[in-house]
Protein backbone atom coordinates (compact mmCIF):
# COMPACT_ATOMS: atom_id res chain seq x y z
CA UNK A 1 0.00 0.00 0.00
CA UNK A 2 1.25 3.55 -0.91
CA UNK A 3 0.96 6.22 1.46
CA UNK A 4 1.84 10.14 0.98
CA UNK A 5 2.19 12.43 4.09
CA UNK A 6 1.97 16.28 2.95
CA UNK A 7 3.04 18.46 6.56
CA UNK A 8 5.22 21.05 7.65
CA UNK A 9 7.30 18.72 9.98
CA UNK A 10 8.36 15.77 8.29
CA UNK A 11 10.80 14.99 11.14
CA UNK A 12 8.00 14.02 13.49
CA UNK A 13 7.69 11.10 10.88
CA UNK A 14 11.22 9.69 10.66
CA UNK A 15 11.40 7.61 13.72
CA UNK A 16 7.66 6.21 14.69
CA UNK A 17 7.80 5.06 10.53
CA UNK A 18 11.47 3.00 11.06
CA UNK A 19 10.04 1.49 14.36
CA UNK A 20 8.49 -2.07 14.88
CA UNK A 21 6.21 -3.51 12.58
CA UNK A 22 5.51 -0.60 10.61
CA UNK A 23 9.48 -0.16 9.85
CA UNK A 24 9.76 -3.49 9.26
CA UNK A 25 7.10 -3.23 6.54
CA UNK A 26 8.72 -0.27 4.96
CA UNK A 27 12.16 -1.93 4.87
CA UNK A 28 10.50 -5.31 2.73
CA UNK A 29 8.48 -2.16 0.56
CA UNK A 30 5.36 -3.50 1.81
CA UNK A 31 4.25 -0.51 2.77
CA UNK A 32 5.54 2.36 0.54
CA UNK A 33 5.79 5.81 2.33
CA UNK A 34 6.77 9.39 1.24
CA UNK A 35 6.85 11.86 3.51
CA UNK A 36 6.37 15.21 1.78
CA UNK A 37 7.46 18.99 3.14
CA UNK A 38 5.17 21.41 2.10
CA UNK A 39 7.50 23.85 2.53
CA UNK A 40 8.98 22.60 -0.88
CA UNK A 41 5.83 23.37 -2.81
CA UNK A 42 6.24 26.81 -2.04
CA UNK A 43 7.53 29.45 -4.92
CA UNK A 44 8.94 32.07 -2.58
CA UNK A 45 12.50 32.68 -0.85
CA UNK A 46 11.13 32.78 2.30
CA UNK A 47 9.11 29.44 1.63
CA UNK A 48 5.74 30.68 3.58
CA UNK A 49 2.96 27.85 4.23
CA UNK A 50 1.06 30.11 6.14
CA UNK A 51 -1.07 33.60 6.14
CA UNK A 52 -3.29 35.57 8.03
CA UNK A 53 -7.16 34.81 7.65
CA UNK A 54 -9.50 36.86 5.17
CA UNK A 55 -12.27 39.09 7.39
CA UNK A 56 -9.30 38.85 10.62
CA UNK A 57 -9.26 37.23 13.58
CA UNK A 58 -6.38 35.42 15.82
CA UNK A 59 -4.07 33.02 14.43
CA UNK A 60 -2.61 32.34 10.52
CA UNK A 61 -4.43 30.24 7.80
CA UNK A 62 -2.12 27.05 5.85
CA UNK A 63 -1.90 29.11 2.23
CA UNK A 64 -3.59 26.45 -0.41
CA UNK A 65 -1.21 26.92 -3.21
CA UNK A 66 1.52 24.61 -1.58
CA UNK A 67 -1.42 22.01 -1.13
CA UNK A 68 -2.36 22.34 -4.51
CA UNK A 69 1.28 22.07 -5.98
CA UNK A 70 1.69 19.16 -3.48
CA UNK A 71 -0.91 17.21 -4.64
CA UNK A 72 -0.48 17.81 -8.12
CA UNK A 73 3.13 16.57 -7.88
CA UNK A 74 1.63 13.45 -6.47
CA UNK A 75 -0.48 12.59 -9.04
CA UNK A 76 2.27 12.71 -11.46
CA UNK A 77 4.33 11.01 -9.27
CA UNK A 78 2.83 8.24 -8.20
CA UNK A 79 -0.41 8.54 -9.84
CA UNK A 80 -4.00 9.34 -8.76
CA UNK A 81 -4.65 8.48 -5.10
CA UNK A 82 -7.81 6.31 -4.49
CA UNK A 83 -7.83 8.94 -1.46
CA UNK A 84 -7.22 12.85 -0.15
CA UNK A 85 -7.86 12.40 3.20
CA UNK A 86 -7.45 15.96 5.44
CA UNK A 87 -6.71 15.61 8.96
CA UNK A 88 -9.18 17.71 10.74
CA UNK A 89 -10.42 17.70 13.82
CA UNK A 90 -14.07 18.49 11.78
CA UNK A 91 -13.50 14.99 10.44
CA UNK A 92 -15.42 11.59 10.48
CA UNK A 93 -14.02 9.95 13.77
CA UNK A 94 -11.59 7.11 13.44
CA UNK A 95 -12.75 3.96 13.91
CA UNK A 96 -11.62 0.11 13.13
CA UNK A 97 -14.52 -0.07 10.92
CA UNK A 98 -12.75 2.85 9.18
CA UNK A 99 -9.68 1.76 9.11
CA UNK A 100 -10.91 -1.35 7.52
CA UNK A 101 -11.73 0.56 4.50
CA UNK A 102 -8.75 2.67 4.19
CA UNK A 103 -6.63 -0.45 4.02
CA UNK A 104 -8.38 -2.21 1.09
CA UNK A 105 -7.20 1.01 -0.83
CA UNK A 106 -4.07 1.58 -3.04
CA UNK A 107 -3.14 4.89 -2.46
CA UNK A 108 -3.59 7.19 0.50
CA UNK A 109 -2.57 10.64 0.80
CA UNK A 110 -2.48 12.17 4.31
CA UNK A 111 -2.62 16.21 4.45
CA UNK A 112 -1.48 17.38 7.94
CA UNK A 113 -2.71 20.71 8.67
CA UNK A 114 -1.59 23.07 11.64
CA UNK A 115 -1.97 27.07 13.04
CA UNK A 116 -5.98 27.69 13.45
CA UNK A 117 -6.73 25.82 10.11
CA UNK A 118 -6.55 25.34 5.75
CA UNK A 119 -8.00 27.62 3.19
CA UNK A 120 -11.17 26.12 2.46
CA UNK A 121 -10.69 25.88 -0.92
CA UNK A 122 -8.47 22.74 -0.90
CA UNK A 123 -11.33 20.55 0.38
CA UNK A 124 -12.42 20.56 -3.59
CA UNK A 125 -9.34 18.08 -3.87
CA UNK A 126 -10.19 16.31 -0.77
CA UNK A 127 -12.22 13.60 -0.84
CA UNK A 128 -12.74 12.72 3.18
CA UNK A 129 -11.99 14.43 6.55
CA UNK A 130 -11.11 12.42 9.76
CA UNK A 131 -10.61 13.31 13.25
CA UNK A 132 -9.09 10.74 15.72
CA UNK A 133 -11.22 11.89 18.66
CA UNK A 134 -12.29 14.58 20.34
CA UNK A 135 -9.74 16.32 21.74
CA UNK A 136 -7.17 19.01 20.99
CA UNK A 137 -4.17 18.30 18.99
CA UNK A 138 -1.39 21.22 17.60
CA UNK A 139 -2.06 19.68 14.09
CA UNK A 140 -2.50 16.75 12.08
CA UNK A 141 0.80 14.64 12.41
CA UNK A 142 0.24 12.81 15.01
CA UNK A 143 -3.54 12.26 13.65
CA UNK A 144 -1.87 11.32 10.59
CA UNK A 145 0.99 8.74 12.61
CA UNK A 146 -2.43 7.18 13.98
CA UNK A 147 -3.87 6.57 10.51
CA UNK A 148 -1.27 4.97 9.19
CA UNK A 149 -0.28 2.95 11.66
CA UNK A 150 -3.90 1.91 12.21
CA UNK A 151 -4.23 1.47 8.91
CA UNK A 152 -0.94 -0.19 7.85
CA UNK A 153 -1.37 -3.12 10.54
CA UNK A 154 -4.56 -4.22 8.25
CA UNK A 155 -2.74 -4.57 5.22
CA UNK A 156 -1.73 -8.38 4.44
CA UNK A 157 2.16 -9.22 5.09
CA UNK A 158 2.40 -6.34 7.38
CA UNK A 159 1.64 -7.71 10.87
CA UNK A 160 3.66 -11.44 10.43
CA UNK A 161 0.92 -13.01 12.55
CA UNK A 162 -2.35 -12.76 10.25
CA UNK A 163 -4.53 -14.90 12.70
CA UNK A 164 -3.63 -12.38 15.72
CA UNK A 165 -5.20 -9.42 13.04
CA UNK A 166 -7.94 -11.23 12.40
CA UNK A 167 -8.75 -12.80 16.08
CA UNK A 168 -8.05 -9.06 17.48
CA UNK A 169 -10.87 -8.39 19.67
CA UNK A 170 -11.49 -5.05 18.51
CA UNK A 171 -12.28 -5.99 15.26
CA UNK A 172 -15.20 -7.73 16.32
CA UNK A 173 -16.06 -4.81 18.41
CA UNK A 174 -14.79 -6.08 21.75
CA UNK A 175 -12.30 -5.28 24.30
CA UNK A 176 -9.47 -8.14 24.77
CA UNK A 177 -9.08 -10.48 27.85
CA UNK A 178 -6.81 -10.19 30.33
CA UNK A 179 -2.96 -11.85 29.34
CA UNK A 180 -0.62 -13.70 31.75
CA UNK A 181 3.16 -14.36 31.74
CA UNK A 182 5.64 -16.10 34.37
CA UNK A 183 5.44 -15.98 37.32
CA UNK A 184 2.49 -17.89 38.23
CA UNK A 185 2.29 -15.88 41.40
CA UNK A 186 3.81 -12.33 42.07
CA UNK A 187 3.30 -10.12 45.42
CA UNK A 188 0.26 -12.66 46.19
CA UNK A 189 -1.74 -12.24 43.02
CA UNK A 190 -1.80 -15.22 40.70
CA UNK A 191 -2.61 -16.40 37.47
CA UNK A 192 -6.12 -18.09 37.15
CA UNK A 193 -5.81 -21.87 37.74
CA UNK A 194 -7.71 -22.51 34.49
CA UNK A 195 -4.80 -20.53 31.93
CA UNK A 196 -2.06 -23.32 33.90
CA UNK A 197 -4.80 -25.74 33.39
CA UNK A 198 -3.22 -27.27 29.76
CA UNK A 199 -7.31 -27.80 28.85
CA UNK A 200 -7.58 -25.64 25.59
CA UNK A 201 -11.18 -25.53 25.35
CA UNK A 202 -11.16 -24.19 28.79
CA UNK A 203 -8.80 -21.54 28.32
CA UNK A 204 -10.55 -20.43 25.30
CA UNK A 205 -14.01 -20.43 26.82
CA UNK A 206 -12.83 -18.26 29.71
CA UNK A 207 -10.44 -15.94 28.05
CA UNK A 208 -14.00 -15.32 25.73
CA UNK A 209 -15.95 -15.14 28.73
CA UNK A 210 -13.50 -12.42 30.70
CA UNK A 211 -13.95 -10.47 27.02
CA UNK A 212 -17.05 -10.12 27.75
CA UNK A 213 -17.15 -9.30 31.49
CA UNK A 214 -14.62 -6.43 30.77
CA UNK A 215 -16.45 -5.04 27.73
CA UNK A 216 -19.48 -5.10 29.92
CA UNK A 217 -18.02 -3.44 32.64
CA UNK A 218 -15.81 -0.68 31.00
CA UNK A 219 -17.57 -0.32 27.54
CA UNK A 220 -21.07 -1.54 27.81
CA UNK A 221 -22.42 0.16 24.67
CA UNK A 222 -20.11 -1.67 22.77
CA UNK A 223 -22.17 -5.05 23.47
CA UNK A 224 -24.75 -3.93 21.09
CA UNK A 225 -22.83 -3.69 17.92
CA UNK A 226 -20.40 -6.25 18.68
CA UNK A 227 -20.19 -9.32 16.50
CA UNK A 228 -21.13 -12.14 18.83
CA UNK A 229 -21.54 -15.65 17.92
CA UNK A 230 -23.15 -18.42 19.85
CA UNK A 231 -21.27 -19.40 21.95
CA UNK A 232 -20.20 -15.62 23.06
CA UNK A 233 -24.15 -14.98 23.17
CA UNK A 234 -24.54 -17.78 25.62
CA UNK A 235 -22.04 -16.18 27.70
CA UNK A 236 -23.45 -13.19 27.99
CA UNK A 237 -26.57 -14.81 29.26
CA UNK A 238 -24.15 -16.38 32.11
CA UNK A 239 -22.60 -13.60 33.32
CA UNK A 240 -25.86 -11.31 33.02
CA UNK A 241 -27.66 -14.65 34.89
CA UNK A 242 -24.70 -14.85 37.73
CA UNK A 243 -24.62 -10.94 38.27
CA UNK A 244 -28.35 -10.65 38.98
CA UNK A 245 -28.50 -14.07 41.12
CA UNK A 246 -25.80 -12.25 42.94
CA UNK A 247 -27.75 -9.17 43.79
CA UNK A 248 -30.60 -11.77 44.99
CA UNK A 249 -28.39 -12.05 47.24
C1 LIG B 1 -7.08 26.30 18.89
C2 LIG B 1 -7.69 26.16 17.55
N1 LIG B 1 -9.04 25.65 17.60
C3 LIG B 1 -9.98 26.75 17.67
C4 LIG B 1 -11.28 26.35 18.26
C5 LIG B 1 -9.35 24.88 16.39
C6 LIG B 1 -8.30 23.87 16.06
C7 LIG B 1 -7.53 24.03 14.92
C8 LIG B 1 -6.57 23.10 14.61
C9 LIG B 1 -8.07 22.78 16.89
C10 LIG B 1 -7.08 21.85 16.57
C11 LIG B 1 -6.32 22.02 15.45
C12 LIG B 1 -5.27 21.05 15.13
N2 LIG B 1 -5.78 19.69 15.10
C13 LIG B 1 -5.76 18.94 14.00
O1 LIG B 1 -5.26 19.38 13.00
C14 LIG B 1 -6.34 17.61 14.04
C15 LIG B 1 -7.01 16.89 15.09
C16 LIG B 1 -7.31 17.23 16.44
O2 LIG B 1 -7.00 18.30 16.98
N3 LIG B 1 -7.98 16.30 17.19
C17 LIG B 1 -8.37 15.09 16.70
N4 LIG B 1 -8.10 14.74 15.45
C18 LIG B 1 -7.43 15.64 14.66
S1 LIG B 1 -7.05 15.39 13.06
C19 LIG B 1 -6.31 16.86 12.90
Amino acid sequence: MKFDVVTIFPAMFERPLAEGVIGRAVERGTLDITVRDLRDFTTDRHRVVDDVPYGGGPGMVLKPEPIFRALDLIEVDRGRPAAVILMSPQGVRLTQQEAQRLSRLPHVVLLCGRYEGVDERIRARVTEEISIGDYVLSGGELAALVIVDAVSRLVPGVVGDEQSVAQDSFSRGLLDYPHYTRPAEIAGHRVPDVLLSGHHADVRRWRRKAALVRTLDRRPELIATAMLDEEERALLDEIRRERSEREEH
